[in-house]
C-alpha cells in the first residue's frame, strides 16, 4: 500500500503558497477638505460578486468609559460581535443608544454590566450617556472583514484581501456628506497595497470631548 503522507504535505505546502500570492489590499489615507490627516476614518472594502472571502468569526470586544469619555471613540467592529462598556470611573454612567442599527440602554452602573451588547445589524451606533450629555461615542458594525480606522496620521491598511472588485468607502463621525457618496470601485491585485484616498468635508462636532484632562481640575 502506499502511503498518503508526501502527497499531503505538498498539497498543504501548495495550498499555503497560493494563499501568501493571492493577497493584496489597500493603502487608505483620509484627510480633511485641505488633505490634513483625519482620525478615527472607517474604511471599508465589501467584495464585489467573484470574491470569495472568508466569513470573519463575530468576536468579544470593549468600549470604556474614562475620565466622563467614551474610549476609544471610534470602535469598529463585525457584524454579530458583543461589545462589554467597563465604567473605570468612580461616578456612574448610564450607556444608552437610540440609533436603528442597536437600540440599548444599560441603567446607572459602576464596575463592567454583566451581559455584554451583541451588534447583529450592520450600521452606525451612536452611544450616549444619560448623565453626562458630552459623552458621545460610535460603533461601526461593518458587514465585512475588510475594515479598519484610521490613526492619527489618517492612514489605515486592510490587508490579506484576496484580489479582484471590491466597493470602497469610508466614513467619519464629522462627516458632512453621506457616506454613499464615498464609496468607490477598487481593484485589489496580488501581493500589492493599492492606495485609495479621501479628503472629506468635516464638520464640527455637535458636543466636543470635554472631560478634563488628567491632572487639571473637573470643570463640574
Ligand atoms: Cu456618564
Amino acid at each position: 500500500m502506499r502511503s498518503s503522507g508526501p502527497n499531503v504535505i505538498a498539497s498543504v505546502a501548495l495550498l499555503a503558497a497560493a494563499q501568501v500570492a493571492t493577497a493584496g489590499g489597500l493603502a487608505a489615507r483620509v484627510g480633511n477638505a485641505d488633505g490634513k490627516p483625519a482620525a478615527d476614518a472607517v474604511v471599508l472594502a465589501v467584495p464585489e460578486a467573484g470574491v470569495s472571502a472568508p466569513v470573519g468569526k463575530p468576536t468579544m470586544e470593549v468600549v470604556d468609559q474614562i475620565g466622563k469619555e467614551f474610549t476609544p471613540y471610534v470602535k469598529v467592529i463585525r457584524v454579530g460581535s458583543s461589545v462589554s462598556f467597563p465604567n473605570k470611573d468612580n461616578v456612574r454612567h448610564h450607556v444608552y443608544s437610540f440609533s436603528p442599527a442597536k437600540t440599548f440602554e444599560l441603567p446607572l452602573y459602576k464596575g463592567t454590566p454583566a451581559t455584554p451588547v451583541q451588534f447583529d445589524k450592520p450600521g452606525i451606533v451612536r452611544i450616549g450617556c444619560n448623565i453626562h450629555d458630552w459623552m458621545i461615542g460610535y460603533i461601526y458594525v461593518a458587514e465585512t472583514p475588510y475594515v479598519g480606522k484610521t490613526g492619527k496620521h489618517g492612514v489605515v491598511e486592510l490587508e490579506g484581501m484576496p484580489p479582484g472588485r471590491y466597493r470602497v468607502r469610508v466614513w467619519h463621525p464629522w462627516m458632512a456628506d453621506a457616506e454613499q457618496a464615498t464609496e468607490s470601485a477598487v481593484e485589489v491585485r496580488d501581493s500589492a497595497m493599492t492606495p485609495v484616498e479621501w479628503k472629506l468635508k468635516l464638520k464640527p462636532e455637535l458636543a466636543p470631548r470635554r472631560a478634563p484632562l488628567p491632572g487639571e481640575a473637573g470643570y463640574r
